[in-house]
């Protein structure tokens, strides 16, 4: 399997489950603003839409968007469970999960990304943006539970966690969420994930603990 990647961006959701699996995946640093992989090929026949994740399998079957390649990738070995079985309660709620971080808490992070320097009000309100989607996991968390569907670490924490940690890079702060403080540094100390960001260069293999 080749997964396209950007380092530091959603993709890095589907790499984290690569290194849970611990699979044979081949990463290619993709450039999305050139459109061009890293052999210098055309992005655009692989992901039309021209963004990452792009998953190509072992039948160079393509596989986009964030919650269709992590849920195929965690179907690839059902007993590692980081999906429910299809067709249980558990597994609707994994959709629900993911959803939510795709359309909702992944998207309230647009504005920062924009490439425009935001002024004062607009930052202000991509700032609320963002809080009202973070209330939600941090209401998610509040039973005491280690993970977004309960004491086990799903593909929808990969998401999550990958989102969440963009707070640090675009200077929102989650210390008024505490428990959701606590779970991106609960995901962050997992081994696939350090190695993930070590890999995406985000932080240096001395950091890992
Ligand atoms: N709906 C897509 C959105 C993917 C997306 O937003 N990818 C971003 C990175 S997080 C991207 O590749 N943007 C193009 C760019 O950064 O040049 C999905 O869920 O996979």
């Amino acid at each position: 399997m080749r997964l396209h990647y950007k380092p530091g961006a959603c993709s890095m959701a589907s790499h984290i489950v690569l290194n849970e699996l611990d699979i044979p995946f081949e990463l290619d640093k993709t450039d999305t603003d050139a459109g061009k992989t890293e052999a210098g090929e055309d992005f655009h026949k692989i992901s039309p839409n021209g963004y990452v994740p792009a998953l190509v399998n072992d039948d160079g079957k393509i596989i986009t968007e964030n919650p269709a390649v992590l849920q195929y990738l965690a179907d690839q070995m059902p007993d590692a469970g980081l999906a429910p079985p299809n067709g249980t309660l558990e597994r609707t709620r994994l959709h629900e999960a993911l959803n939510f971080v795709s359309s909702e808490l992944h998207k309230s992070f647009s504005p920062f990304f924009s490439g425009e320097v935001l002024d004062a009000d607009t930052k202000q309100h991509a700032e609320e943006g963002v809080g009202r989607r973070v209330a939600h996991i941090e209401r998610s968390l509040l039973d005491g539970r280690a993970y977004l569907l309960g004491d086990t670490f799903t593909v929808a924490d990969a998401y999550a966690f990958v989102v969440l940690n963009w707070a640090n890079f675009v200077g929102v702060s989650l210390d008024a969420q505490p428990k959701t403080k606590a779970y991106v540094a609960r995901v962050a100390a997992r081994p696939a994930v350090a190695k993930a960001m070590v890999t995406e260069g985000l932080i240096e293999q001395e950091q890992v603990a």
